[in-house]
C-alpha cells in the first residue's frame, strides 16, 4: 500500500475560492499546486498556462520514465480540479508481432526527434507555436515511408525536438511525445479536457519501411494507476454498473454492455463517488482480437491490485519476450477497497500490399463520473476557461 499525501477538504475549498477570485476579479493570484514534481525528471504542467490550475501534473520524458526499458510518455500526480485522478499514468508494455514467427517486446526509452518549435527546456519540454507533427502524423502514404525529422515537409531542421511537446490550448492540454525501437517511432499523446475528460493516444510509426513486407499487428498496453482523490486504498472497480471484487481481465465489446452499448469499465473512490469510465475509442475496435493467432497479447483490459514496483507482467523486458503474460498481473487478488490499476491495451494492424505505411493511431477515452467539485462547476457554467 502506497503512502499517500491527503489533500484537506479546505484546501479544495481555497482552491474554489481563487478559482471565483480569479474569474470576477480578472486578476493573477497564485495557484494552489497540488503536483508535487520533485522526484527526478519530473516537470511540473499546468493547464491553463497561468492562474489557478484545472488540470495539474508531472511528465517524465521517455528516457526518464519507470519500468524496465522504459514506459514512454510518462505522467505522474495528476490532478483534476484540485482532486487527484493519476499516482502514474504511462505505457510499460509495447509489442510488434509479426504474420512471421518474428515478434518483439520493444523498448520505450529513446527518444526520437519530431516537429515542435520553440523549445523551452532542452531535449525536455517545447511549446510549439506551430503544429506539432510525428512521424505518424505525416505518414500517410501505403507505400513510401516518410524517414526522418524534418522528413519532407519543408520546416526547418531546428523544428526538430526531443522530448515532450506541451501545448495549451482553449479546450484543452495536449502531452506529445515520440520515441524509437529502430525503425519503429512510437508516437504517445494525451489530452485533458477543460470537462475532465481524458483522451490517451498511440501512433505506431515506421519511419524507413523496414519490415513493410510483412503483415502484423502492434500492441501498446496503457498503465493507469488510479488514485482518486489521492486516497489510494478505497478505489472500487466496475465493469459496466457492477461492482468487481476480484481481479479480472477482459476484452473489448462495442456491443455487449448495457442496452447494446460498449463495455466499459470504471475506478471509482469509494468515499467520494468520483471516478473515471474507460471507454475505447472507434479506432480501437479496428482491431481483430488475436487476429495473428500467436495468442500473445490476448486481453484488453486488466483490473489488478496495486504492487510497488510493479509496472508489467514481468520486471524484465527481453526483446524476444514477446508474450504478455497476463497472469502475472491478474491472478485472484482483491479488488475491493484496494489501490486499483488498470492495463488497458489498444492496437492496430499493418497489412502487407495494403495499407501498410499508412501510419494508424488508437487508445482510450476516459469520462469523470460523480462530482467534482466547484471549480469545474464553475468551469462548466462559464464555458470556456481561457
Ligand atoms: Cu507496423
Amino acid at each position: 500500500m502506497k503512502s499517500k499525501t491527503h489533500r484537506s477538504p479546505m484546501r479544495r475549498y481555497t482552491t474554489a475560492l481563487l478559482l471565483l477570485g480569479g474569474l470576477f476579479l480578472i486578476s493573477p493570484l497564485a495557484s494552489a499546486q497540488l503536483a508535487t514534481c520533485t522526484g527526478s525528471e519530473e516537470y511540473y504542467v499546468q493547464w491553463p498556462k497561468d492562474g489557478v490550475p484545472v488540470w495539474e501534473m508531472c511528465f517524465v520524458t521517455p528516457e526518464n520514465s519507470s519500468a524496465a526499458d522504459g514506459s514512454g510518455l510518462e505522467l505522474r500526480e495528476v490532478y483534476f480540479g484540485g482532486y487527484q485522478v493519476f499516482e502514474r499514468a504511462h505505457s510499460p508494455m509495447l509489442f510488434a508481432d509479426y504474420s512471421s514467427s518474428t515478434c518483439y517486446r520493444d523498448w520505450k526509452d529513446v527518444l526520437s526527434n519530431f516537429l515542435a518549435d520553440n523549445e523551452t527546456i532542452g531535449g525536455v519540454m517545447a511549446e510549439p507555436t506551430m503544429p506539432v507533427e510525428t512521424t505518424c502524423d505525416l505518414s500517410q502514404d501505403p507505400d513510401i515511408p516518410v524517414f526522418n525529422c524534418p522528413y519532407a515537409t519543408g520546416r526547418p531542421g531546428s523544428d526538430c525536438f526531443e522530448g515532450v511537446a506541451v501545448q495549451w490550448e482553449a479546450n484543452q492540454l495536449i502531452l506529445s511525445t515520440q520515441y524509437s525501437a529502430a525503425w519503429y517511432k512510437y508516437e504517445s499523446r494525451a489530452f485533458f479536457f477543460d470537462d475532465g475528460s481524458i483522451e490517451f493516444l498511440f501512433g505506431f510509426g515506421n519511419s524507413d519501411g523496414t519490415g513493410s513486407g510483412t503483415t502484423h499487428w502492434h500492441h501498446n498496453y496503457w498503465r493507469l494507476d488510479f488514485d482518486i482523490d489521492g486516497t489510494s486504498d478505497n478505489d472500487q472497480v466496475f465493469l459496466n454498473d457492477t461492482l468487481q471484487s476480484t481481479e479480472f481481465s477482459d476484452l473489448r465489446d462495442a456491443t455487449g454492455g448495457p442496452m447494446g452499448g460498449p463495455v466499459t469499465w470504471s475506478v471509482i473512490d469509494q468515499a467520494s463517488g468520483r471516478g473515471y469510465r474507460l471507454e475505447p475509442s472507434a479506432n480501437d475496435y479496428n482491431l481483430i482480437h488475436n487476429e495473428s493467432g500467436s495468442n500473445y497479447h490476448e486481453v484488453d483490459l486488466m483490473a489488478t491490485q496495486y504492487h510497488p514496483g510493479e509496472f508489467a507482467d514481468n520486471p524484465d523486458n527481453f526483446l524476444s519476450d514477446c508474450e504478455m503474460d497476463e497472469t502475472a498481473l491478474v491472478n485472484g487478488e482483491s479488488l475491493a477497497g484496494e489501490d486499483i490499476v488498470l492495463y488497458y491495451m489498444a492496437g492496430v494492424k499493418d497489412t502487407a500490399g495494403v495499407d501498410m505505411m499508412i501510419c494508424k493511431k488508437a487508445g482510450p477515452r476516459l469520462v469523470p463520473i460523480g462530482d467534482w467539485g466547484p471549480v469545474t462547476d464553475v468551469i462548466f457554467d462559464s464555458g470556456s476557461f481561457e
